[in-house]
C-alpha cells in the first residue's frame, strides 16, 4: 500500500512497544497508543489484554471482554504484568516525566493532571511514553515536577522505562547511564531535526529509520481499527 501517513508509522511503533508482552495488561493513554496496542493484539500479541483506562478490557473492535475497575488495576500494577503508555507534558534525559504542574512547585504557572498513577506505575512495571508533538517544551533538561520516576532516582528492581514514541522518532534508555538514546527517526525526519526539538543532547550512535507498517497492518488500521482516520488528528507530522 502507498501513502503511509506519519500517524500510521506512529501506530506501528506503538504496536512494537508490546513485542513479546504475552499475557500482559496494556494500558495505552491516547488514541495512537491505543491503536498500537490493539494492532499488536491482532497481529503478534494475541494474549495482550487491552484496558480502556477506566473499568473494562476491550477487544480490538472495542467489545467489552472483561471488567477491571481501578481497584483491580492497582492489583495488576503491584503484580507487575502491565505495560502503561502514558503521556508527558515534560520528559527529561533520564525519563523523568511530568504531568502534574509547570513552573515552581510553590507557585506553578499551570496546574495539569496531577500525579495520577505515574509514580506507582514507574516503580512497579514497564512504562513507555507517547508524545504527539515532539518539541523543546516537552523534552526538557529537567522536569519541573517528577510524576513518573526516571533512571537517575532511587528505583527498585521493577523500574523499566522502555521507550518514548513521538511524532518524529522512537527513543529509549539503553545506554550505560540510561541517558535517552535516539533509536530511529520516522521516514522524512532527520537526526538533526529531532535533536533541534530536544533541549538536551541525545545519544545518537546507530540511528535507523522507523519501520513502515506492513500491508496487513495498514489494512487493519484503515478498515478495522480506525476507519474514520481519527489518528490524523493526534499526529499531523
Ligand atoms: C505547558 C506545558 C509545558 C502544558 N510547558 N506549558 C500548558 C509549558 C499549556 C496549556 C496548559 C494545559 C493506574 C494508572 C492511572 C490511574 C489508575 C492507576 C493513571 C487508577 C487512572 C486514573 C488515575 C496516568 C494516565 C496520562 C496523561 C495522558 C496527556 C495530556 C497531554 C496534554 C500531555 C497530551 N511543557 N505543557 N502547558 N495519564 N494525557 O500551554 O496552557 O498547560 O496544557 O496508570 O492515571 O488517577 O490513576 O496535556 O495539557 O498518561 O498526556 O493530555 O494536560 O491536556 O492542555 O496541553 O493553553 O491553558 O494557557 P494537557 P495542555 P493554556 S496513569
Amino acid at each position: 500500500m502507498s501513502d503511509v501517513t506519519r500517524a500510521e508509522i506512529c501506530v506501528a511503533a506503538c504496536a512494537d512497544l508490546f513485542a513479546g508482552a504475552g499475557e500482559t495488561l496494556a494500558s495505552p493513554m491516547g488514541l495512537v497508543p491505543s491503536l498500537g496496542a490493539r494492532l499488536a493484539r491482532l497481529t503478534t500479541e494475541p494474549d495482550l489484554l487491552v484496558s480502556d483506562g477506566e473499568a473494562f478490557l476491550l477487544t480490538p473492535e472495542s467489545t467489552v471482554e472483561g471488567w477491571l475497575p481501578y481497584r483491580k488495576v492497582f492489583d495488576v500494577v503491584a503484580h507487575g504484568r502491565r505495560h502503561v503508555v502514558m503521556g508527558a507534558n515534560q520528559v527529561d534525559r533520564f525519563g523523568n516525566q511530568n504531568i502534574s504542574a509547570i513552573g515552581d512547585h510553590a507557585r506553578p504557572t499551570r496546574q495539569l493532571l496531577g500525579f495520577r498513577g505515574a509514580p506507582g506505575n514507574t516503580i512497579n512495571h514497564r512504562t513507555s511514553y507517547w508524545v504527539p508533538k515532539h518539541g523543546t517544551r516537552v523534552f526538557v533538561e529537567k522536569v519541573d515536577v517528577v510524576s513518573g520516576v526516571g533512571y537517575d532516582r532511587a528505583v527498585g528492581p521493577f523500574h523499566d522505562i522502555h521507550r518514548v514514541v513521538t511524532n518524529l522518532a522512537v527513543l529509549d534508555f539503553a545506554t550505560p547511564d540510561h541517558a535517552m538514546r535516539l533509536v530511529s527517526v520516522h521516514p522524512g525526519v532527520s537526526v538533526d531535526e529531532v535533536q533541534q526539538q530536544t533541549s538536551f543532547p541525545l545519544v545518537a550512535g546507530n540511528v535507523t529509520e522507523t519501520r513502515l507498517p506492513t500491508d496487513e497492518e495498514l489494512e487493519l488500521i484503515r478498515t478495522r481499527l480506525d476507519p474514520d482516520a481519527k489518528r490524523d488528528r493526534e499526529v499531523r507530522s
